[in-house]
């Protein structure tokens, strides 16, 4: 008898720990659309950063992938693009403070494109232009390297001051490295030893990177050359691969978050990356959409002219936001350094925005409804469901879908707290709009609930 009544006890007291636990592990994990590790919380959060795009193919200006769009041979193109390549104008504090003005909070910068020039002064031995006596490197091989200037440290340490996490951009196939040569968008390897010795160099100067930077975020590109196994000397790269050097960057530094181009599309790494496209809705784990300014990576003068407007960056930045993805928005520099006047004009755009509704995005999750609304986006802040209105609505009516089983505490124009009168039925919050609109790329209102 006395045992059955502890039991019950027991398993009360169980069941209320049970509650407990998943009330809380609910709090933690449904703020996001999917589960976010601890070493990923800050990113998850932060949801917007810049991407930047610099190598000697910035001083071509045809773009970064011009050595194989245009068939220029190793040789030539060290010689007349990588040795020319000078960014004395480069002002990592400008960059950093763009990318404060933008309200964004991460910054992933290019330390190797597929160029294979090293942007640091790399001491791996392999990593030579065709000659093999000089080491292709920022500061070994172009007119840059007299200053002594180290400008992934100048970036690091601007966005150190600047509380903007700091990245870096490696790609795992090297045109100009003596290992390969460029076969269509592949690379082919000269042998199974130079796949061999290229892997353990590659690894080399990843350790090189972190040790010398500590980044924060390792993005891995160039990794298609893939095969899931049994690779071939074309496609040289296996999904084996892809998760050794998940396993050993996260031997370097145990927090550092990587993406999921180890070796694409078998789930590998921290988040994923649609490349310049947004899926339907939340991914099942956290990713991030990388965008161009102008379909440009790389500077490249013929896009110079055609920037989006500061709406249609807006517009997207929110379309990620509301299915809880992160955008890394990208920049490309010229070859002397300087900032295009296109991206200046784009970011401060985006920082006028962000100043007034900059809390629509930090820290939310998706929309929590299945439907999108027809003049907008919805994103999510714990009790409080954004309204992003990006069609402004006939007879300042707005009508809002209710977050189910709750209350409205009230609803306000997030730019400035004004409350608006609204009327709550069962299923819908309708709202009365202003007669003008504050803004027309997306105003937000917030409508807080109990
Ligand atoms: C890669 C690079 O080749 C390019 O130069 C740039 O750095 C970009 C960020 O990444 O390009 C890709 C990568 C993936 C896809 C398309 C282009 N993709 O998955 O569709």
């Amino acid at each position: 008898m006395k045992t059955g009544f502890n039991w019950k006890r027991k398993l009360l007291s169980l069941l209320l720990l049970f509650c407990l636990l998943t009330g809380l592990a609910g709090s933690g994990t449904m703020a996001h659309a999917y589960n976010v590790p601890d070493n990923m919380k800050w990113w998850a959060d932060d949801k917007f950063g810049m991407f930047i795009h610099f190598g000697s193919y910035s001083y071509y200006g045809h773009g970064e992938w011009a050595m194989q769009t245009e068939g220029i041979s190793k040789e030539t193109y060290q010689k007349t693009i990588s040795a020319k390549f000078d960014p004395e104008k480069f002002d990592a504090q400008e960059i950093v403070s763009y990318a404060k003005k933008a309200g964004m909070k991460y910054l992933v910068f290019t330390a190797k494109h597929h160029e294979g020039l090293a942007m640091w002064d790399t001491k791996v031995a392999s990593f030579t232009d065709t000659t093999g006596q000089k080491i292709y490197s920022l500061q070994q091989y172009t007119p840059f390297g007299k200053t002594n200037r180290d400008i992934i440290m100048e970036l690091k340490n601007a966005c150190q001051q600047a509380g903007i996490h700091f990245g870096l951009y490696y790609s795992i196939i090297d045109w100009n490295h003596s290992s390969q040569t460029v076969e269509g968008d592949f690379t082919k390897m000269a042998s199974w030893e130079a796949r061999t010795a290229y892997i353990a160099d590659m690894k080399a100067q990843l350790k090189e990177l972190v040790d010398t930077y500590d980044p924060e975020i390792m993005w891995f590109d160039g990794d298609w050359t893939y095969k899931k196994d049994n690779p071939t000397l074309k496609k040289w790269w296996t999904k084996q691969d892809g998760q050794d050097l998940y396993q050993y960057m996260k031997s370097l530094k145990s927090d550092i978050i990587v993406n999921e181009r180890v070796c694409r599309s078998f789930g590998l790494g921290d988040f994923e990356c649609p490349e310049q496209s947004i899926p339907e809705k939340a991914l099942s784990r956290p990713w991030e959409t990388c965008q161009t300014m102008n379909n440009a990576w790389g500077y490249k003068k013929d896009c110079e002219k055609s920037y989006y407007n500061v709406r249609y960056m807006i517009q997207d930045l929110v379309e990620v936001a509301s299915k809880d993805g992160n955008y890394l928005l990208n920049i490309g520099p010229k070859g002397d350094g300087t900032m295009t006047a296109g991206s200046k004009k784009i970011l401060k755009g985006i920082g006028n925005w962000m100043n007034r509704y900059g809390d629509s995005i930090y820290g939310t999750s998706g929309t929590p409804f299945a439907k999108k609304p027809s003049w907008g986006r919805y994103t999510r802040k714990d009790n409080v469901i954004y309204a992003h209105v990006m069609k402004w609505p006939k007879a300042q009516k707005l009508v809002t879908k209710k977050y189910a089983g709750k209350k409205v505490k009230k609803v306000y124009l997030l730019q400035n707290g004004k409350k608006l009168k609204y009327n709550a039925t069962g299923k819908k919050v309708i709202i009365k709009m202003p007669e003008k609109k504050p803004d027309k790329a997306d105003t937000v209102i917030a409508v807080q609930y109990q």
